[in-house]
């Protein structure tokens, strides 16, 4: 573990095997975290943030500590992002390159953290999990069966299709991409033909999905499709299924090279 800074304004530490880095912000106003003399982080407030550093990823997670900040805390990072993976509700990037700009919306927060992810090079990947889908219709969250994708995963029973859930992308380019969906571990419950629909260029292509599978945690592919940069594509579910449960947690979409 080394002290980056112990200080009356900061301090931080940073954990080399794990590649975290630790730091709590004392003061309101402007201030960097250095590491080997060079700026690293960066807030506009009191806050506490966990930075995580690996190969090709950067994952950062802000909290007001206080929970008594009712704006938005301004986080900086010194490092380049290729692309947005995924971000809480409430927090804004503002910025991938040459630095990685965010602002968090702490008010009414409550002390919660809120999280975001950016890959720092290779392919555009974009994560929209079920608490980030629109949703129409009976679903309920849980978090009961293992291997699921962020806080919990939806479930409604089979029915007719009104019930339904459309992750929409915010996709950084056009081009081709595959899209993926998650779930957590199966059980006989579940439909063997859940409808999730691509809606691409041009058209829109279904798949039914034998949702009694055991996937691990891993992303199952729904195929690769073209689509325009924006939020014009997304992926639909419906309940229109067989078996008594359909459930719907995370879809991904990551861009052909
Ligand atoms: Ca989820």
């Amino acid at each position: 573990m080394l002290v980056l800074e112990n200080s009356n304004t900061a301090q931080a530490v940073y954990e080399k095997q794990l590649g975290v880095t630790g730091a709590v912000f004392w003061t309101d106003g402007l201030k960097w975290i250095q590491k080997d003399g060079v700026n690293l982080l960066s807030s506009s407030q009191k806050s506490s943030v966990m930075l995580q550093e690996t190969a090709g990823s950067v994952e950062v997670a802000v909290s007001d500590p206080t929970q008594l900040n009712t704006g938005t805390v301004s986080i900086e990072i010194n490092r380049s992002a290729a692309s947005l993976a995924a971000a809480d509700p409430g927090v804004t990037v503002t910025q991938l390159s040459p630095n990685i700009k965010l602002e968090v919306n702490v008010n009414g927060a409550k002390g919660r953290s809120f999280k975001a992810a950016f890959n720092l090079n290779g392919p555009a990947e974009v994560i929209v999990d079920n608490t980030e889908a629109q949703i129409t219709g009976a679903w309920t969250a849980s978090s009961v069966l293992p291997h699921y994708y962020g806080s919990d995963y939806l479930y409604s029973n089979s029915g007719t299709g009104a019930d339904t859930v459309r992750w929409t992308p915010v996709l950084p380019e056009a081009g081709r991409y595959t899209v993926y969906y998650r779930l957590p571990d199966g059980n006989t419950g579940r439909s063997t033909n859940a409808p999730f629909t691509v809606f691409h260029n041009g058209g829109s292509t279904q798949v039914r999905i034998n949702q009694q599978t055991v996937p691990g945690g891993s992303w199952l592919s729904l195929g690769s499709y073209e689509f325009q940069a924006g939020t014009q594509g997304y992926v639909e579910l419906t309940d229109q299924a067989n078996g008594t449960y359909v459930i719907a947690d995370a879809v991904k979409f990551v861009k052909q090279e």
